[in-house]
């Protein structure tokens, strides 16, 4: 567990934070998803949407024109890198290419200008607010609750779940290679990097595209950065380990070791300089890619999302949550991508993601206060429209499906504009709860056509002003995460 040292380190951060809030108020928002989920991109329209007054009617503050002015500012942690959002909005906007993908943290700082709504406020009030944005990798946050566990407890939990469903298959060879090795015998380099190899394969096999499972502890070994290849990232859970302590110089003594040295190189700095000083939180999460995969995907999904959650679980008892004195006081999970869908079914996407949490949260015991769910597009690329067929009216999107994507027999260009009919989500979320047997019968399939659309035109105005980024729902997300601290 964490020492007593990192308690008062991170007791003394908050404090050297808050002391600093005083003279300027600022706000620490944690933007987090697993890899692909929408990170960057949600970043980018948000702050283009702020800095080019975009179209944002529910975000009050904006709304009623006491905003006036929001800037960029230089970011404040010098050792974090900075969140390039000039090259990110340049790719999307002039290059209209989705920007690349971040695998690690950034950070960048937003300071808006404000009158508050209230005299009393404007007395006392400087009018500023700074935002902190801090975009993470939702596998390093997946990583916290090993925090909790020792090798033994980790080994278990991570083997067991190998063993169900569809990931049976997939952790197969692993499990085989596993079963034949003696852990009490004299370590060996060779045979430790082979059996973190094979557990890479498999939780890489279980993220691949067609199965869509969520990603697994521990989160480095699929994103390692420059930790490839060091002693911190080369073991792997045991199953059926002993009660006994490791004998010295044994294999299971050198994984434990290992193991802990991930929690101590990976995890807690992780937790000390970032998490533990956010204070609000949107978690992005591709439900559209899971409903699209199947019930097993969604399942798989609320897995992961109840792990996620249980981070940000207030609460004296857990052990996270003792440890942090600033406290995260609102989760928004957000279902993206929303513009792949008719727009009567983005309240059907946002009523399944909100089944999603439901049971996530009950699982781990947590009250449904200041968290929320929505369903939203960061940039929309897609128009609705109806296309008349045999005398229906189908509701479609419209937009340029990417270079590559097929619908059917037909393969795109990445140029010619094109309408799809999306399908309906169900609407009764229940339907990817239930129950499905080992062999895959009873699982409900919506049948939905998803094509990536490359990003929209966005407008300029005569004097070559940009327009802002057109989204769905970007300004709901703002006004919760935000509206409270521009009151
Ligand atoms: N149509 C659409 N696609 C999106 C949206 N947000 C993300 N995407 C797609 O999802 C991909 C991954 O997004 P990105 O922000 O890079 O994910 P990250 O890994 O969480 O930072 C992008 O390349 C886009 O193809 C959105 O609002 N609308
Ligand atoms: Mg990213």
């Amino acid at each position: 567990m964490t020492s007593f040292a990192d308690e008062a380190v991170i007791a003394f951060d908050n404090l050297a934070d808050r002391a600093a809030n005083l003279v300027n108020p600022s706000i620490r928002l944690g933007v987090t998803g697993l890899a692909r989920a929408g990170k960057t991109v949600f970043i980018s329209s948000l702050i283009h949407n702020l800095l080019h007054g975009g179209r944002l009617p529910l975000f009050e503050s904006l709304q009623s024109g006491r905003i006036s002015a929001t800037r960029l500012e230089p970011q404040p942690d010098d050792a974090v890198p900075r969140f390039q959002y000039e090259d990110h909005i340049r790719a999307l906007v002039k290059d209209r290419i989705w920007p690349d993908s971040t695998r690690a943290i950034s950070e960048l700082r937003l300071t808006i200008a404000y009158e508050s709504a209230s005299g009393w406020n404007r007395l006392f009030s400087p009018g500023r607010l700074s935002v902190d944005i801090v975009d993470y990798p939702g596998e390093w946050l997946l990583d916290l609750p090993l925090l909790g566990q020792d090798y033994r407890d980790f080994s278990a939990a991570t083997v067991e779940l190998a063993r169900t469903g569809i990931r049976a298959e997939l952790s197969r060879e692993w499990l085989e290679r596993t079963a034949t090795v003696d852990v009490d015998a004299p370590a060996d380099e060779t045979l430790a990097r082979e059996l973190a190899e094979r557990f890479t394969a498999y939780l890489r096999a279980c993220k691949a595209d067609e199965r869509s499972l969520s990603t697994l502890p521990p989160g480095r070994f699929l994103m390692p950065g420059d930790l490839d290849g060091s002693p911190a990232l080369t073991f792997a859970p045991m199953p059926d380990l002993p009660d006994s302590r490791a004998p010295k110089g044994s294999l299971r003594a050198m994984m434990e070791r290992r193991y802990e040295a991930y929690k101590t190189v990976v995890v807690k700095p992780f937790f000390r300089e970032h998490f533990a000083r956010l204070d609000r939180q949107i978690v992005l999460v591709d439900a559209l890619q899971a409903i699209n995969r199947g019930p097993e995907a969604v399942q798989d999904l609320e897995r992961a999302l109840t792990d996620v959650l249980a981070c940000f679980r207030a609460g004296s008892n857990s052990f996270l949550t003792a440890l942090v004195r600033r406290r995260i006081d609102r989760v928004l999970v957000a279902a993206t991508k929303a513009d792949h869908l008719h727009h009567e079914s983005h309240d059907r996407l946002e009523a399944i993601t909100r089944r999603l949490v439901d049971r996530a949260t009950t699982r781990i015991g947590m009250t449904g206060a200041g968290i929320e769910v929505m369903a939203i597009a960061s940039v929309r690329a897609t128009r609705e429209a109806t296309v008349k067929q045999n005398g229906d009216e189908l509701p479609v999107v419209v937009g340029t499906p990417m270079a590559g994507e097929t619908v059917g027999t037909e393969r795109f260009d990445g140029n010619r504009k094109t309408a799809i009919f999306p399908g309906d989500l169900p609407a009764d979320p229940e339907r990817f709860f239930r129950g499905v047997d080992e062999a895959g019968h009873g699982a409900y399939l919506p049948e939905l056509n998803i094509v990536r659309f490359r990003p929209p035109q966005v407008e300029e105005t005569g004097g070559g002003i940009t327009l802002s980024v057109p989204h769905i729902r970007l300004d709901r997300a703002l006004q919760f995460l935000l509206g409270d601290k521009l009151a």
